[in-house]
């Protein structure tokens, strides 16, 4: 397969001055009919005539009217064309029907949609398929369907057919279609210009109800994007669309954004509190593109974090206004820790601006979105809020229209604010997790912090050069007071002191507050100190880290030296747990445990082989032992955390369920089930239903609430993936993948579907000791499952060989099982570009 490199961008040959799409729908045979305004372009190098185009049937071509003969291949087609402006005529037929890749244009549930990112446009029509091509663009639907809509404004409509027209230039990437039998949840907008706005969520008859919350979160998003960017919308009409067969979570078209049926539909009686605030940050996440992606967009696929990073960035200061700063901050890094860093430290390493790809689709990746985020964050915390706010006025006063690259975007922080950005672009450039260590001493009231700066080889990238790297560091003196308060420290070279002077007793250093880079910090320190950072820290972050330190500590420990569980963390939690000073839902990250997968890769870091099964044992047997410590006080505290009143998914009683819902859990340990059993009889929404349950399941005694469950939810599709997903979830580790098997021969289950898949795939992926059976059964049924859906669906087959992308933390018999799968995928016969670079790259 072709290579596609950073290094060799040249602009098309030709500008677009407009397009003229006519569809007419039919679910086997659209006929796609395009009009296209080209002119040469002056700053292009060459004039060579390539439309993309992929399984299209050609029906007829013109230039200026007369018909041409293109030369067609399997990617698109050339064709010679007058050296001066021309109008390009094109019909294709395409077959919407038969699209399972849900890539271009396709249908859900006799809905006609489109996913058109990165490069699905061109299996609708011919065209110049690349982001810096943009132009505005006019739609007629000519359909039978009730509802039928496309980008920006509404024009004409009759019996038949509907015409819109998109004012703002956009690259092919932003088109959207979508007609079928929908309905619509309106509202409207005014806009601090005081232009008035309709809005409308669209969904499948039934869902009606699901859609007054996702309505709420996108008024917040324009109110916030106003308020603190700044930014306005920009057309009439704002459309959101619901579709159930999705790749990914949402797709920002421009003015018609179009939603994973999961990442936008909500109720209290089908949705989670994690939903809930997923949703609503999707939704303004998608919402958030139209100025960062959409007005301001890339000018090639490697720069796909200038509006991924960026926007990310944005949805989690618009959730941290929105909910609770703290929280966001370590439910991120625990996020960053669980995704990117196994992605940064093995074979499928890359920078946050890739230099090369065969598949675009394999680079939406963690490192792309949220390393890129955290970029931002580490971009505005160098050169302060008030100037980071003034460089994005400039960034979009200098760039609004246009395809940019990286170098605009630092360029622009460069030009506002005079500092010399040359190094801090080695984030962009270089991939691999930088290891951060610290020494410290004291002498004679001057305490100093000396930094060292590693950061191992990537796949291709043998050498790293030092990264600048703000490290935010607060000082406290041993009574739990802070001597020296957070000060960001900027560290540029491979080693660095930092000094602190006139202190009159040597303090206590919290490092890395907020989590204010992306590095993996080592610091050889006792659990005393750890204790009391975990009890005094003014940082909450850092206080959460303290916790989580001690909890990986004693974990190794138990592990590794068959250690009982650390008496003095334990006793920490048991303080903790009983605070009610401390936000519940900060209380319940303290009491979420590590994953055992991230125990795995901190013995992997430490030259341990990790063992699944010992993991598994020692993190059944620390809960446990908590469970048995709080014995006394888990039915009081379980009472006492219970949310009374009306559901509200608002941030305060979600964060009240969290804390509740961790206490269930060890109370399920000790009172044989009672309370779940209970709770899942009387509960009224997904949230308590959905914890009771899963409680039960692994305590091995919900099998008669799992049959409830599921006569009561089979006819919803969202509720029936919590379904499937729990069971695998909660399995022992030794059924799990029995479970996973089973289900994907339940009646409900379709591998055509992406959430289905993922609840059930992804659930065993995810179950550590279970998906890492020694008889490697979870690895061969995952390689079955990927088979199957290959030729089906590639890019959710290739996004879930990720799941095996750690196979060097394991050790030999695992190995050489995970091995085995991987080549097994690798032989088969007519294998999607898109899996084939990902088993290559996981190969390497
Ligand atoms: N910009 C979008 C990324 C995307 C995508 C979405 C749905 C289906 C396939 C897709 N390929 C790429 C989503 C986002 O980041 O907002
Ligand atoms: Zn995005």
């Amino acid at each position: 397969p072709e290579t596609f490199y950073l290094k060799d961008y040249a602009p098309f040959g030709f500008v677009v001055e407009s397009v003229e799409l006519t569809f007419r729908l039919a679910p086997e045979t659209t006929r796609v009919l395009s009009k296209i305004r080209f002119a040469p372009n002056p700053d292009a190098p060459d004039r060579h005539f390539f439309l993309h185009g992929e399984k299209l049937k050609l029906i007829s071509s013109r230039i200026n009217g007369e018909a041409v003969t293109p030369v067609l291949t399997d990617t698109g087609l050339t064709c010679d064309v007058p050296d001066q402006p021309f109008t390009w005529e094109a019909e294709v037929e395409i077959n919407p029907q038969a699209n399972t890749a849900l890539e271009g244009l396709y249908m859900s549930n006799g809905m006609y949609c489109t996913q058109c990112e990165a490069e699905g446009f061109r299996k609708i029509t011919y065209y110049p398929d690349r982001p810096d091509v943009m132009s505005t663009f006019s739609v007629r639907i000519e359909g039978e369907e009730k509802v039928m809509l496309s980008n920006g404004n509404p024009g004409d409509r009759g019996a038949g057919y509907s015409e819109w027209h998109d004012p703002w230039p956009k690259p092919a990437y932003l088109f959207a279609l979508v007609a079928g039998d929908l309905v619509n949840h309106p509202d409207r907008f005014s806009t601090g210009s005081g232009k008035d706005v309709e809005l409308n969520i669209w969904v499948r008859p039934g869902d009606e109800d699901k859609c007054a919350f996702g309505m709420e979160a996108l008024k917040k998003s324009m109110t916030w994007d106003e308020e603190v960017y700044g930014r306005e919308y920009d057309l009439d009409v704002f459309n959101i669309v619901a579709v159930d067969d999705f790749n990914m979570g949402a797709m920002e078209n421009k003015g018609l954004n179009i939603f994973n049926s999961s990442c936008v539909l909500a109720s209290p009686e089908t949705s989670t509190d994690a939903n809930f605030e997923r949703i609503e940050a999707i939704i303004a996440h998608e919402y958030f593109h139209n100025w960062t992606g959409n007005r301001i967009t890339c000018r090639d696929w490697f720069q796909l974090c200038l509006k991924e990073g960026l926007t990310v960035y944005r949805d989690a200061q618009f959730t941290a206004d929105m909910r609770s700063a703290p929280v966001k901050r370590i439910e991120d890094a625990i996020d960053l820790r669980a995704r990117q860093f196994p992605e940064d430290n093995g074979p499928l390493a890359h920078p946050v601006r890739p230099e090369a790809f065969q598949e675009i689709n394999n680079f939406y990746t963690a490192t792309v979105y949220e390393k890129g985020a955290e970029v931002i964050g580490m971009l505005k915390r160098l050169v302060g809020d008030e100037a980071y706010y003034t460089a994005l006025d400039l960034y979009f006063e200098r760039h609004d229209g246009q395809a940019c690259t990286i170098e605009d975007w630092i360029k622009v922080f460069e030009d506002s604010t005079g500092r010399d950005l040359a190094q801090f672009k080695n984030w962009y450039s270089q991939a691999g997790t930088p290891r951060v260590s610290v020494q410290d001493s004291y002498e004679g009231g001057t305490y100093t912090l000396t930094f060292r700066q590693t950061t191992p080889p990537t796949p291709g990238q043998d050498h790293k050069d030092p990264k600048v790297i703000p490290i935010a560091v607060g000082l406290l003196n041993p009574n739990g007071d802070e001597v020296v308060p957070t000060t960001v420290l900027e560290m540029t070279k491979a080693e660095q002191s930092f000094r602190f002077e006139g202190l009159s007793a040597r303090p206590i250093p919290s490092i890395l507050r907020d989590f204010s880079a992306p590095v993996i910090l080592t610091r050889e320190t006792s659990a005393e100190e750890r204790a009391f950072l975990l009890a005094h820290d003014t940082d909450p972050f850092n206080r959460w880290e303290a916790g989580r330190e001690l909890a990986k500590a004693s974990r190794i420990a138990m592990v590794t030296e068959g250690a009982s569980p650390d008496a003095q963390y334990l006793d920490a939690l048991q303080s903790l747990v009983r605070d009610d000073a401390l936000d519940p839902a900060f209380r319940a990250l303290v009491l979420s445990p590590p994953s055992e997968s991230e125990i795995a890769q901190a013995l992997a870091d430490q030259g341990v082989t990790p063992d699944p099964d010992a993991i598994h044992d020692a993190a059944e047997t620390f809960a446990q032992t908590l469970a048995q410590n709080l014995s006394d006080s888990l039915p009081r505290l379980f009472a006492a955390t219970k949310v009374e009143g009306p559901y509200k998914p608002d941030a305060r009683d979600a964060g009240l369920r969290a804390l509740n819902g961790r206490i269930l859990a060890l109370l399920t340990r000790i009172d044989g089930a009672e309370a779940a059993a209970k709770q899942f009889e009387t509960a009224d929404n997904m949230t308590v239903q959905n914890t009771a349950l899963a409680c039960l399941l692994k305590a091995e005694k919900g099998e008669a609430q799992s049959q409830a469950f599921y006569e009561q939810w089979q006819d919803d599709r969202l509720v029936m993936d919590k379904w499937f997903a729990l069971q695998v979830a909660t399995a022992r580790p030794e059924r799990a993948p029995g479970v996973a098997e089973a289900l994907t021969r339940h009646p409900l289950f379709t591998i055509k579907n992406p959430n289905r898949f993922r609840a059930v795939m992804g659930a065993l992926s995810m179950n550590h000791a279970g998906f890492h059976q020694a008889d490697g059964s979870g690895y061969r049924l995952l390689a079955d499952q990927l088979i199957a859906l290959d030729p089906l669906n590639p890019q959710t087959t290739a996004r879930m060989c990720t799941a095996l992308q750690t196979w060097k933390r394991y050790d030999a018999d695992r190995q050489e099982k995970i091995l085995t799968e991987l080549k097994r995928i690798k032989a088969v016969d007519g294998l999607s570009r898109d899996t084939n670079e990902m088993v290559s790259r996981i190969l390497d």
